[in-house]
């Protein structure tokens, strides 16, 4: 597996040591045929963090990547053209993969400090369900929310979650509470963490396994800002199995992969309901005998919820800020 590219270099975790890899002009002029011969072929990058390959070793540590496997999933976004290109922009555009094969995304919120925006959470999951990435939802400083005499504060305000169907830990780095929990969720799967800043990732991280957080900064901080800041460059191990990923940009990510007449499909709780809509393109915005506004209106389906789809569908309508 890939767990780090870095100017062309990929370490490779093998069974035995690691082996710093380059890709060779032939799978490049590989990967090139494959485009020219079948138009559906993925553009984009041929090996990213998370990518299983099979390597030759050409001498102790150093190598070259002789064939990537099929992905299962990734996390991708459509690149924007570089500076001088057309403002065209078309379905096959350059994919960007943020990360090759994640077994999950655990997204990390705080009850306070910063003020959870439930919005951005919704985002990220529609992200996910788009990729067919399952989803974690870790509520962190649930410490605060006790302080402040309100313990039952982060499940009236995340429980909608769980009801959903999304496993929902709760947490403080601070006193160590639910980390146990949220460890059993990372060990031994590949992980993509994502969430607010100063919401506890690289706390947590922290709490679970000394030096982790210091870790993922440091990743974190190497990847430099500009426009390919989205992309994993390195994947935490973890003692007991399994990496993490810090993703960082990943919060500012817009969802122009996702149409707005499919947006429906990615609520998890509205999707069963669309078949039972009077109009088969029915927006749950307008149109009569809706079942998801019928559900908004039965406690069936969050209003909070409702109303991230409805601002997400404009989201989704928008053109892309290079345009
Ligand atoms: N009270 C409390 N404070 C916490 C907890 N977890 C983290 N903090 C504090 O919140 C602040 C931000 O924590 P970080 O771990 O740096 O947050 P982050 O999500 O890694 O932030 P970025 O790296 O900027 O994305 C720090 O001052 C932490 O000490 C917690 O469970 N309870
Ligand atoms: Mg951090
Ligand atoms: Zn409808």
């Amino acid at each position: 597996m890939v767990i780090k590219a870095q100017s062309g270099f990929f370490t490779v975790q093998t069974d035995a040591a690691p082996i710093v890899c380059r890709i060779p002009g032939r799978l490049k002029e590989t990967h090139q045929r494959r485009i020219n011969l079948d138009p559906d072929f993925p553009r984009g990058d041929i090996v990213a963090v998370g990518d299983r390959v099979q390597v030759l070793e050409l001498e102790s540590g150093m190598g070259e990547i002789e064939a990537v496997e099929e992905r299962d999933r990734a996390l991708t976004r459509r690149a924007p053209p570089a500076s001088g290109r057309s403002a065209e922009y078309s379905e096959d555009e350059y994919r960007q993969i943020i990360i090759a094969n994640p077994d999950q995304a655990v997204f990390v919120f705080s009850v306070a400090e910063p003020e959870p925006r439930l919005r951005m959470l919704d985002r990220f999951l529609v992200m996910a369900e788009e990729a067919e990435i399952p989803s974690v939802v870790c509520v962190n400083k649930i410490d605060l929310a006790i302080a402040a005499g309100e313990p039952d504060y982060p499940r009236e305000l995340f429980g909608l979650y769980a009801d959903i169907g999304y496993p929902v830990v709760y947490t403080s780095a601070l006193t160590g509470s639910g980390v146990g929990a949220l460890r059993a969720h990372l060990t031994g799967k590949l992980s993509v963490l994502a969430g607010p800043s100063g919401s506890g990732k690289s706390s947590l991280l922290n709490a679970m396994q000394p030096g982790l957080g210091l870790a993922a900064r440091r990743v974190s901080q190497a990847t430099g800002k500009g426009r390919h800041t989205t992309r994993v460059r390195e994947l935490l191990p973890l003692g007991g199995g399994g990496y993490v990923a810090d993703t960082p940009g990943l919060r500012t990510m817009a969802l122009w992969d996702v149409e707005p007449d499919e947006l429906d499909a990615y609520f998890r709780e509205i999707a069963p309901l669309v078949s039972r809509c009077a109009f088969s393109n029915c927006s749950h915005i307008h149109e009569p005998e809706c079942a998801v506004r019928r559900a908004v209106d039965d406690g069936g389906v969050a209003p909070e919820r409702y109303e991230s789809y409805l601002r997400l569908r404009e989201e989704a309508a928008e053109r892309p800020w290079w345009l």
